[in-house]
C-alpha cells in the first residue's frame, strides 16, 4: 500500500478515536456499537464540512444564482456509505475498520435511515440534491424535519400493522441545528386593510405565532466540491413559557399550545394516493413555505440588498403542488413587508418559480376547502383571490362566454381552492416526469391551460443516482464494470455505454451472472435473517416493490399466480421451466382499504401456493415487510425481473423501474410512465412489454366501453384463477373477506368499470410470463439482456434529468 494511504488510514483511526473520547468518554475498545457508528460518522462529517464552508465562500464570491428545491419529502435514507463514496474514502475506512478488527457491515447497518418520503416523489428529490451536487450546481433543498418518517410497517397474521419511525431517536449525526436563523409562522387571525402613504396595505393581526427552526444536512455529491445542503424546518412553540397564561394559572392550557404548535413537524403523511382535506396537513405545507420563503429573501437582501434582483439570483422548483403555497407568500412578503406593488410583485415570482407535477390522477390533486383554508390563512387567501381575480379575467379574455371552462381551470372554485391550477397559471415552467406524462398533461389533464401557454408546458425525464443505486448497493456489478470501462461513469453517466462492446464477451458474461447470483444470496439471507424465511437462490426473482396501488397492479401478479396455481394443481403433465420465487414488498396508506386487502390477499396466496405438495416445487411468494431505501439496496441488486405492470397512463414515470434496470433486472411492463423509454434505449428484444397502451385506455374510458364481465365469460382461465378469491380455497378465516376485491374486478365500484383494466390485461400479462420463463432457461442469452439493461441505463442518470432541468429551466452555472 502507498505511503500516502498509510498515513491516511492512520489519520482516520486517529480521528474515530479522538471523537471516541471526546463525545463518549471511550476507547476503540469498549466502544458500543451505537458511539462507534457515530464516532464513524463524525469523522466522516468534519471532511464534508470542510468542503460545505469552501463552497459556501464560493457560493458568495461568485455571487452564484442558487436553486431552492422545495419538497414536503426528502427519503434521503442511510447516509454513511454514500458519504464516503462521495468522498472517495470507502477503502481508506473499510481498511481502518479491519485495522481495529469491527465489522463495516455492523457499522452501516446501525444507521437508522431518514424517511422522510413515502416514495417516487420523495426519493426524487433524494436523487436531485445527490445529483446536483455532483455536476456543481447550488442548491438548498428545503423540507420539513418530521419527528416520525413513514411508519415501519409489520405484518402481524398477514395484516398491516403501523409502528411509529422515531428516526431521530438517537440523534441525528449528520444535522446542525440553526436555531439563530429561526423564522416566525403565522396562523389564523384577521387581515385589516387600510391605506397609508404607500397606499392600501394589508396587516394581519390576531395570528398564532409558530417558530421554524432550521436544521442543515450537508449532501455530498460524487466527488464534489459543491456539496448540496438540505434544510429540514421543525416547528417549536414561540416561547418556552408563557408567562401571560401561567400567571393566570392556565398552565394546563399553555402546554397544550405548546404541543399544537409542535404538532406540525410531527408526522409525515402517509398517504401519496388521495387526500383528504386535512387540517394539519395544510398547516405543515403553509409551515415549509413560508419559513423557506422567509429564510430566501432574507439571505438574498443580506447578499444583494433589495428584492429586485431576486430573479437574477434565485430560481424555485416545487416538487408537485405540496410547497405551492410558497407562491402566495412570496408575493405577501413582497407586499407586505417590502412595500411593493401588485404587478411589481408577481413579475417577480411568476418568474422565479416552477412547478413539477407528478400525477395525472384526480385524487391526487391537491384542492383545499376554501372555508377551512381562510380562517388559517387569511392573509395568503386574499391574495390567492386577488391572483384568481386577475387570472379569471385572462381567461374571460381567452375564452369568452365559455363559463364550464373558465371555472374548470380557476384557482377557486366549487369552494376549493386547487393548487395545480395556481402553479400552473403564475409558474414561468410546468413539467411532466417523463416523455408520455408530458404529452397527458398537455393533452388531456390541463389541455385547457396548454392552449393559452402552450410554451409553459415541457417533460423531463426522471432519473436515479447511480451512486446509490449502484456503487452503495451493488459494490461487485461496480468494479466489474471498472475493470471494463473505468469508473469514470459514476460521474459520467455517458461511459456506461463503453459496456456495450463487452455484451459477447463470455468472461464479462460470467462474471456479470455470477454477481447476480452472489446478490440473490445476499437478499435470501437478508429474508431468513430478517423474517425467517428460506427463499432458494436458484430460482428466478420476480420483485414487484413499490406504494401499494390499484393502479400499480400488485392484483395483476397475484391473479396470475393463482392461475399458475390452478394449472400445476389441476394438470399433472404441467409445469414450469423455472421455478420461480414472486417477491412483493409494499407500504399501503392506512387508510387505503382496499390496498390493505390486497396484502391480506398476497399473504394468503403465499400460504396457499408455498405449502401445496406440488405448487411449492415451483412457485415461492413472499412478502417482504416494511419497504425502504435499506431494503431496496439489498432488493433491486438481486432480481431477475422488474415487474412494472401500471395501467397504461397513470404511472408518471417510475424510477424503481430505472433502478432494476441499472443492476440488470429485464423489465416486464406496459407501455406506461419512463418504461417507453426503456423500450426505447434497449429495444424490444430487451424487455418483455404487454398490455393495452395508454391510447386504448383512454378510448375505452371516453367511450366506457370496457367490460371485464364479458371478458369473464369468454376466458376459462381468467374464471378459474378469479374464482379462488371467493371459493373458500385461500387459507384465511373469513371466507367473505376477498368478496371485494372480487366484485370491484368484475363489476367496478358504482357505476364504473374497474378504473385499473386489470382483467383486460390479463391473458397478455400471462402469455409475456410464459416466454418469460423460456428466455430464462436459455442461460446466456438472459444475461446479455441483463447486461444490455445495465448497459443502457446511463440515460437514466439523474445527472443528465438535473441536467436538462438546468438548460431548460434553471440556467445556473457550474
Ligand atoms: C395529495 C393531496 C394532498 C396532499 C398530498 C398529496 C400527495 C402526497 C404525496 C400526492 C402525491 C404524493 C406522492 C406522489 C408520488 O410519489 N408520485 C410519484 O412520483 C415519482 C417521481 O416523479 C414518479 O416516478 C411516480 O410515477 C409517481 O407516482
Amino acid at each position: 500500500m502507498a505511503k500516502q494511504a498509510v498515513s491516511r488510514i492512520e489519520q482516520i483511526k486517529d480521528t474515530i478515536e479522538d471523537k471516541l473520547k471526546r463525545e463518549y468518554g471511550r476507547t476503540l475498545k469498549n466502544a458500543t456499537d451505537e458511539e462507534m457508528f457515530q464516532a464513524v460518522a463524525l469523522s466522516v462529517r468534519d471532511m464534508m464540512l470542510d468542503k460545505w464552508v469552501k463552497a459556501g465562500q464560493e457560493i458568495a464570491d461568485r455571487q452564484l444564482k442558487r436553486l431552492y428545491y422545495l419538497s414536503a419529502e426528502f427519503l434521503t435514507g442511510r447516509a454513511l456509505v454514500n458519504n464516503m463514496i462521495s468522498l472517495d474514502v470507502l477503502d481508506d475506512y473499510k481498511a481502518v475498520m479491519k485495522k481495529i478488527g469491527y465489522s463495516f457491515d455492523k457499522l452501516e447497518e446501525e444507521e437508522i435511515e431518514a424517511g422522510l418520503g413515502n416514495g417516487g416523489l420523495g426519493r426524487l428529490a433524494a436523487c436531485f440534491l445527490d445529483s446536483l451536487s455532483t455536476i456543481n450546481l447550488p442548491v438548498v433543498g428545503h423540507g420539513i424535519r418530521y419527528e416520525y418518517g413513514i411508519f415501519r410497517q409489520r405484518i402481524v397474521n398477514g395484516e398491516q400493522v403501523e409502528e411509529p419511525d422515531d428516526w431521530t431517536i438517537k440523534g441525528d449525526v449528520w444535522e446542525i441545528e440553526r436555531r439563530e436563523e429561526q423564522a416566525e409562522i403565522r396562523f389564523e387571525g384577521t387581515v385589516e386593510e387600510m391605506w397609508t402613504d404607500s397606499g392600501l396595505t394589508a396587516v394581519h393581526k390576531n395570528y398564532q405565532s409558530v417558530f421554524a427552526v432550521p436544521y442543515d444536512m450537508p449532501i455530498m455529491g460524487y466527488k464534489s466540491r459543491m456539496p448540496a445542503t438540505l434544510r429540514l424546518w421543525r416547528a417549536e412553540c414561540p416561547a418556552l413559557f408563557d408567562l401571560h397564561s401561567f400567571n393566570k394559572g392556565d398552565y394546563m392550557c399553555m402546554i397544550q399550545q405548546r404541543e399544537l404548535a409542535e404538532s406540525i413537524s410531527k408526522v409525515l403523511y402517509p398517504e401519496d394516493d388521495h387526500v383528504a382535506g386535512r387540517l394539519l396537513r395544510l398547516k405543515q405545507y403553509y409551515f415549509l413555505a413560508s419559513a423557506a420563503m422567509q429564510c430566501m429573501v432574507r439571505d438574498h437582501k443580506k447578499r444583494y440588498g433589495d428584492v429586485l434582483s431576486l430573479p437574477d439570483k434565485v430560481v424555485i422548483q416545487i416538487n408537485d403542488t405540496h410547497p405551492a403555497l410558497a407562491i402566495p407568500e412570496l408575493m405577501r412578503i413582497l407586499l407586505d413587508e417590502e412595500g411593493l406593488g401588485w404587478d411589481e410583485a408577481y413579475g417577480i415570482v411568476s418568474s422565479v418559480f416552477n412547478y413539477t407535477n407528478h400525477t395525472v390522477m384526480q385524487e391526487a390533486l391537491e384542492a383545499w376547502p376554501e372555508q377551512l383554508f381562510k380562517s388559517l390563512l387569511p392573509r395568503v387567501y386574499s391574495i390567492i383571490s386577488a391572483m384568481n381575480d386577475r387570472f379569471s379575467h385572462e381567461l374571460w379574455q381567452a375564452f369568452p362566454g365559455e363559463w364550464d371552462k373558465i371555472s374548470h381551470m380557476s384557482i377557486i372554485a366549487y369552494d376549493e381552492i386547487r393548487m395545480a391550477n395556481m402553479c400552473i397559471a403564475v409558474c414561468s415552467a410546468v413539467n411532466g416526469v417523463s416523455q408520455l406524462h408530458g404529452n397527458i398533461l398537455k393533452t388531456q389533464t390541463f389541455r385547457d391551460f396548454y392552449v393559452i401557454s402552450p410554451g409553459k408546458f415541457t417533460a423531463i425525464t426522471n432519473g436515479i443516482t447511480q451512486r446509490r443505486w449502484l456503487a452503495v448497493c451493488n459494490p461487485s456489478l461496480t468494479e466489474l464494470i471498472s475493470d471494463y470501462i473505468g469508473d469514470s461513469f459514476l460521474f459520467d453517466y455517458r461511459e456506461l455505454e463503453r459496456l456495450k462492446p463487452f455484451i459477447d464477451n463470455q468472461s464479462f458474461l460470467n462474471s456479470f451472472h455470477q454477481i447476480k447470483a452472489q446478490n440473490k444470496e445476499r437478499l435470501a439471507e437478508y429474508v431468513l435473517k430478517n423474517q425467517g424465511v428460506n427463499i432458494n437462490p436458484e430460482f428466478l426473482f420476480d420483485v414487484q416493490a413499490k406504494r401499494l396501488h390499484e393502479y400499480k397492479r400488485q392484483l395483476l401478479k397475484v391473479l396470475h399466480i393463482l392461475h399458475l396455481y390452478n394449472r400445476l394443481t389441476q394438470d399433472e403433465t404441467f409445469s414450469l421451466p423455472v421455478p420461480v420465487t414472486f417477491l412483493f414488498a409494499a407500504k399501503a396508506s392506512p387508510g387505503y382499504r382496499k390496498a390493505k386487502d390486497i396484502i391480506r390477499l398476497i399473504g394468503a396466496v403465499a400460504d396457499l401456493v408455498n405449502n401445496h405438495p406440488r405448487t411449492k416445487n415451483y412457485l415461492k411468494v413472499v412478502f417482504l415487510e416494511n419497504y425502504n431505501v435499506s431494503l431496496a439496496e439489498v432488493l433491486i441488486p438481486a432480481a431477475d425481473i422488474s415487474e412494472q405492470i401500471s395501467t397504461a397512463g397513470r404511472e408518471a414515470s417510475g424510477t424503481g423501474n430505472m433502478k432494476f434496470m441499472l443492476n440488470g433486472a429485464v423489465t416486464l411492463g406496459t407501455m406506461d410512465g419512463a418504461n417507453v423509454e426503456i423500450l426505447e434505449q434497449v429495444g424490444k428484444e430487451n424487455m418483455f412489454i404487454f398490455g393495452a397502451l395508454a391510447k386504448e385506455i383512454a378510448n375505452m374510458e371516453m367511450r366506457n366501453s370496457y367490460q371485464p364481465k364479458a371478458l369473464f365469460d369468454a376466458n376459462n382461465d381468467m374464471q378459474s384463477a378469479l374464482s379462488r378469491l371467493i371459493d373458500g380455497t385461500l387459507p384465511v378465516n373469513d371466507p367473505h373477506r376477498f368478496d371485494t376485491i372480487y366484485n370491484s374486478l368484475l363489476y367496478g365500484d358504482y357505476d364504473r368499470a374497474d378504473k385499473y383494466f386489470v382483467l383486460y390485461d390479463f391473458e397478455a400479462y400471462g402469455n409475456m410470463f410464459e416466454t418469460v420463463l423460456k428466455t430464462y432457461t436459455e442461460k446466456y442469452n438472459w444475461t446479455k439482456k441483463a447486461a444490455i439493461n445495465t448497459a443502457c441505463a446511463g440515460f437514466f442518470s439523474a445527472d443528465r434529468t438535473v441536467d436538462e432541468y438546468n438548460k431548460r429551466i434553471w440556467r445556473l452555472m457550474q
